[in-house]
Formats: structure tokens, sequence, C-alpha cells
């Protein structure tokens, strides 16, 4: 797998690699909520700065949502290059997958960043880069599978997330 750089618009979108980026992470500071909560996984998990991969470090949206995402608000506008999406190490990595990133300046985020359509391997970073220009205070994370490595756990789309960082500049 290719190392993860400085995201580049010479690249395809979605890139695949492994190791960390840069440390302008604007997501950081920001503060995330999801569509719903599998026990203690919370949004929060993911914008804690903190990389480990197992389950219980991560994000996870509950069996019963039928449409799961996870949203980030950075706290004020940005110029958003990128997102990068790393998933979950311990089980059930075929769940990074029919994903959806969108960022707008109201919590709907409809403007299209980018996808990924999976599947994601164990603990692989995946580096989504939006569009020139793309603009936002919210970013979206649309999406997920319901398979996980043969297990059948649940019948609806699982949205699991150990880290989420935005790459980008605040305006103001
Ligand atoms: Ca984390």
């Amino acid at each position: 797998m290719m190392p993860c750089s400085s995201p580049n618009s010479q690249l395809q979108s979605p890139v695949v690699c492994s190791g960390e980026f840069h440390p302008n992470n604007l997501a950081l500071t920001g503060v995330a909520r999801q569509s719903s909560d599998y026990g203690e996984q919370l949004a929060f998990w993911a914008v804690d700065g903190d990389r480990r991969t197992h389950f219980h470090g991560c994000t996870h949206t509950a069996d019963d949502d039928i449409d799961p995402w996870w949203l980030v608000d950075l706290g004020g506008v940005a110029s958003i290059s990128g997102v990068m999406m790393l998933n979950r190490g311990d089980d059930c990595a075929d769940r990074l997958t029919n994903i959806s990133v969108t960022v707008g300046v109201t919590e709907d985020a409809t403007r299209h960043c980018g996808r990924f359509d999976g599947s994601a391997t164990l603990a692989q970073d995946v580096l989504v880069q939006c569009p020139p220009g793309t603009q936002g205070q919210y970013v979206k994370i649309s999406g997920g599978g319901h398979v996980c490595a043969g297990h059948d756990y649940s019948p609806n789309p699982i949205l699991t997330l150990c880290e989420v960082e935005v790459y980008g500049a605040m305006f103001n």
C-alpha cells in the first residue's frame, strides 16, 4: 500500500494508503454527532485524535439504523481539500463501503466531496479528495455496509469510523 502524503490533486480520489497525513486537521476542534449510537461507540471517538482502531475506541451506529451518517461541525466555514477516514482494525473492515462524503455551510451538507465504494481493509486510511473550491462548515459521511467478514450481525448498514481528519483552512 502506498504511504499517505499531503492531498495531491494529481492523485485519483479516493486514495487508500497507510500512515498519517499532515497535522492540519480541522476536525480535531470540531464537534461530532451521528445518526445513532451503538453502546458507547459515540461520534466523538472519530475526532479525539486517537488513531487506535479497536472497535471500543471507534464510532458505531446502531443495528436498527437504516440510514447511518456521521457529521462534524468545524465551528466555522473552511476551504476543504480532503477528508481522511481511518477504518476499524479488529474486525468488520468491509463495512467501510458505499461511503459518500459531503460538505455544506448548513447541516444538511449537500455539496458532494467524494465517494469511497470500498471496501477497505483493516485499519486502512481512506482519503477522499474534494473538488477544488469546496467550502463548508459541516462534513458529513454517509453510508456503510452490513457485511462483516462473513458474519451476519445486522441487516442494516453500519458506519464505523476510528478517526476522521478534515484537511483545509478555516476562513477568518
Ligand atoms: Ca479516534
